[in-house]
């Protein structure tokens, strides 16, 4: 960075702890690598969205907080471990080992120096089959969408990020599907937060695909997205 960046909007942190939210549904093949890589002294919020693989169980066993979410869908399950989330700063990762927790550490330090109000990991595929290409020409065609709406320029909404827990809730996020991650960035850029990127690798998933390597995730995933673009500006999340 060589700008100076202008104060953070937000009131002064008051704990040091960082909560990492892993959305999880059926994820026993890839809770170990993932729980393994989350850094020292943060905690996992596993929260299951009705697994029958065992992987709640797998979870706590590995030492996780296990979150239970019964209700289906990637935001419900982002959501509720928003809110069983007690530290400052809250990070989102996705449970299936495509992505590294490890990496959300430059982005936390943005967050506690002020630097940034919410940052965001711009995936760079590792290897064959990490990122379809219908899925990757989507999401390139949903931050064009994005730029239009709010101005942002960005390559990519991936599921790595983190931000501060309170001004999160404030932003009222009501999606509970896929368009969750994407209703996040919009809130948060209309209420004027500051929005960064970092490259982050990405890679194949373990276990079965759900949302991008089938038609029927991904056309779920561009309806839920459509609705959020559509929405009006909600005036929700400005600093208070
Ligand atoms: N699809 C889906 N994922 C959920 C749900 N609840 C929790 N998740 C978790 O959310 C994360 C992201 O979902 P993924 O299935 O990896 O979605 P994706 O990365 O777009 O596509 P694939 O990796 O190809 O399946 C994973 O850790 C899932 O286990 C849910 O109801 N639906
Ligand atoms: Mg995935």
């Amino acid at each position: 960075m060589t700008t100076t960046p202008a104060p953070s909007p937000f009131p002064a942190m008051t704990s040091p702890g960082v909560d990492v939210v892993l959305p999880c549904l059926d994820e026993a093949e890839a809770l170990p690598r993932v729980l393994a890589r989350v850094p020292p002294g943060w905690r996992a919020l596993v929260v299951d969205n009705g697994s029958t693989d065992g992987s709640a169980d797998l979870a706590h066993a590995l030492g996780a907080t296990v979150v239970r979410e019964e209700r289906r869908g990637f935001g419900a399950a982002c959501h509720a471990g928003l809110l069983a989330a007690t530290a400052d700063i809250v990070c989102f990762c996705d449970c299936d080992a495509s992505l590294d927790p490890a990496d959300l550490v430059p982005f936390v330090n943005r967050i506690r120096s002020g630097e940034a109000d919410l940052v965001l990991g711009r995936r760079r595929p590792q290897g064959r089959g990490s990122w379809p290409p219908h899925a990757r020409a989507g999401n390139l065609a949903l931050a064009q969408l994005l730029r239009r709406r709010t101005g942002l320029r960005l390559h990519d909404l991936g599921p790595l990020r983190a931000a501060r827990r309170e001004p999160l809730l404030d932003l009222g996020l009501t999606d509970r599907r896929s368009g969750y991650p994407l209703q996040m960035v919009v809130r948060a850029a209309e209420a004027g937060w500051r929005i960064a990127e970092y490259d982050v690798p990405y890679h194949p998933r373990l276990g079965a695909s759900k949302v991008t390597g089938t038609w029927r995730g991904t056309w779920q995933a561009v309806r839920d997205m459509n609705r959020v673009l559509a929405e009006r500006p909600t005036g929700e999340g400005a600093p208070r």
